[in-house]
């Protein structure tokens, strides 16, 4: 049977929004928790360090919509503000960001309404991560509602960066010293730099790791053929 299609249209009250912005929370965790556990089983890796969730507060988001020249209305507040419900999603590597993105965007229940990419394209302060606005369905008892979660990918150095660089900036309302903001940027590329070298360091263990390993398998397997031999000579008189 089809399920009534609802849109946010139908839900007036600030309680039943933020009803759907929390549920849309829990999908998105629980998507991502259960991606990280499946690493785990089938890599022996955790691609995801942790996660944060939060609501955006009524206040910023009347901020929000005031900067842009909305009124304060429930309607516009769901049709402009696109990181009401917010997930911080903290990788190791940058390699595990844009898998975790792409193993998420592919998912079916997932619309993928717009993608920022500011590790390939940092803003001009050197703030970079991932950012994807995406629709994940909630269904209500009287229909489903597609609701929209900002998620934020970065890795921990990015994080570290952007959580110094946010209370900087809320410090001088936005309008640091300039040596300040030339230092932060300075310190920016030395996340890139080391989050480059973590990377290439993580491959090379890998790469050695899998080596390794295949190199035991091709000792057990020639094992294994040895004492076939020796019992097939040994009962039946028999050499292949
Ligand atoms: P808060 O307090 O973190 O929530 P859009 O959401 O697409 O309509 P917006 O908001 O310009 O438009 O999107 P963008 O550029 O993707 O930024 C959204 C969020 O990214 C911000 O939310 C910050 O959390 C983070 N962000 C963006 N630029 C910077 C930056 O230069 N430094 C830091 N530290 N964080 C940044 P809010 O609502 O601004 O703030």
């Amino acid at each position: 049977m089809e399920k009534e299609k609802m849109n946010y249209e139908g839900v007036d009250s600030w309680e039943t929004i933020i009803l759907l912005y929390n549920s849309a929370l829990k999908e998105i965790g629980t998507k991502l928790a259960i991606l990280n556990d499946e690493f785990q089983h089938v890599h022996q890796y955790n691609p995801i360090e942790h996660m944060k969730s939060r609501i955006k507060t009524p206040e910023s988001i009347v901020k929000k919509l005031k900067r842009r020249g909305y009124e304060s209305t429930i309607e516009n507040m769901v049709k402009y503000v696109n990181d009401i419900a917010g997930v911080r999603v903290i990788c190791s590597f940058t390699s595990d960001i844009y898998r975790v993105a792409e193993i998420l965007a592919n998912q079916s229940d997932i619309n993928v309404l717009s993608i920022k990419d500011y590790i390939k394209h940092p803003k001009e302060s050197g703030y970079k991560s991932y950012h994807m606005i995406v629709t994940v369905p909630i269904f209500l008892s009287d229909g489903v509602v597609d609701t929209k979660v900002e998620i934020q990918i970065r890795t921990v150095a990015m994080d570290f960066w952007a959580s110094l660089e946010h209370k900087i900036n809320y410090k001088y309302e936005g309008d640091a010293p300039e040596h300040i903001k030339r230092e932060l940027f300075e310190c920016a590329e030395m996340v890139s730099d080391l989050d480059a070298k973590m990377m290439s360091l993580n491959e090379e263990i890998r790469g050695a790791h899998e080596q390794q390993e295949s190199e035991q398998e091709k000792r057990q397997h020639e094992k294994h053929e040895a004492e076939k031999t020796f019992f097939k000579e040994r009962f039946y008189g028999e050499a292949e």
